[in-house]
């Protein structure tokens, strides 16, 4: 019998103490149900420590992201407060095991939402939106991961930076995005690459957060998932995100 705690126990240190760790499918792959009762495990002992649930993020929901990872299933996992980074801040690497950054579009709820819903029905439950840089950090030693690896890991959710927030009718279904480190174009896409329209991630956040009997409330944050494939970020750099119609986004990376 697979021991769903005692793993739970064994990513949630991981990502305390930001310590690489073996995948478990290296022993005993998991399987989706089983890896997303780890996650809830591990998630319960964060809040048990004072963290504050704040929203959801999608991973792998677009092709360049599937195909960096090589895995082709979209996954979500959870927020808390502490993983928000300030905007125009500097970040410490010593918080992460090996840090990655992609571009992102962010929403903010103003209604709940769950369960099946069309686009416009999500659109309707959203206050606002925004440019966003997820700081990715897988906690398996040398980013290598299954799908049950990856979700157990809470989809890898470590850091995310906001840029201001604007009104929930801007059109954000093809948005240019480039994101530079140290003043250098390095991914550059299009928030069209976030499964065709970033609201689709939201319409599959909702479906997917009422399998975990959870919902999206208002106020949560949402994560819509990365345009670009990620990069590896190291102290000195500078990382800035502009999105068309949307601003931009910067932090620096400390040791
Ligand atoms: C998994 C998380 C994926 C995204 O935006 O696609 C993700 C990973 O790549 O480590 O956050
Ligand atoms: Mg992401």
């Amino acid at each position: 019998m697979i021991d769903i705690v005692k793993i739970s126990e064994i990513v949630d240190e991981a990502a305390r103490t930001a310590t690489g760790i073996p995948q478990f499918s290296d022993t005993r792959a998991l399987g989706v149900d089983e890896a997303y009762a780890v996650q809830s495990l591990s998630m319960q002992r964060r809040y048990a420590r004072g963290e504050k649930r704040i929203g959801f993020k999608m991973g792998l929901t677009s092709r360049a992201k599937m195909v960096q990872m090589g895995v082709e299933d979209v996954i979500i996992g959870r927020l808390t407060d502490e993983m928000r980074e300030e905007e125009g801040g500097i970040i410490s690497v010593a918080d992460y095991v090996h840090p990655r950054v992609e571009p992102e579009i962010a929403f903010l709820m103003k209604k709940p939402l769950s369960g099946v819903v069309s686009m416009l029905e999500a659109m309707d439950a959203v206050g606002a939106v925004a440019g966003a840089i997820e700081i990715i950090d897988s906690r398996y030693n040398a980013f290598k991961f299954d799908l049950g690896d990856v979700i157990a890991d809470n989809s890898s959710s470590s850091g995310f930076v906001l840029g201001n927030w604007f009104a929930p009718d801007t059109d954000i279904s093809n948005l240019g995005m480039v994101l530079s480190k140290n003043g250098r174009a390095m991914e550059i896409g299009s928030s069209a690459a976030i499964l065709g329209h970033p609201v689709r991630s939201l319409v599959s956040a909702a479906r997917m957060v009422a399998q975990l009997n959870e919902e999206l409330k208002p106020g949560d944050i949402v994560l819509a998932g990365g345009a670009t494939a990620a990069f590896a970020v190291a102290p000195g750099d500078s990382i800035l995100l502009e999105v068309q119609s949307l601003g931009q986004v910067a932090f620096n990376v400390g040791a």
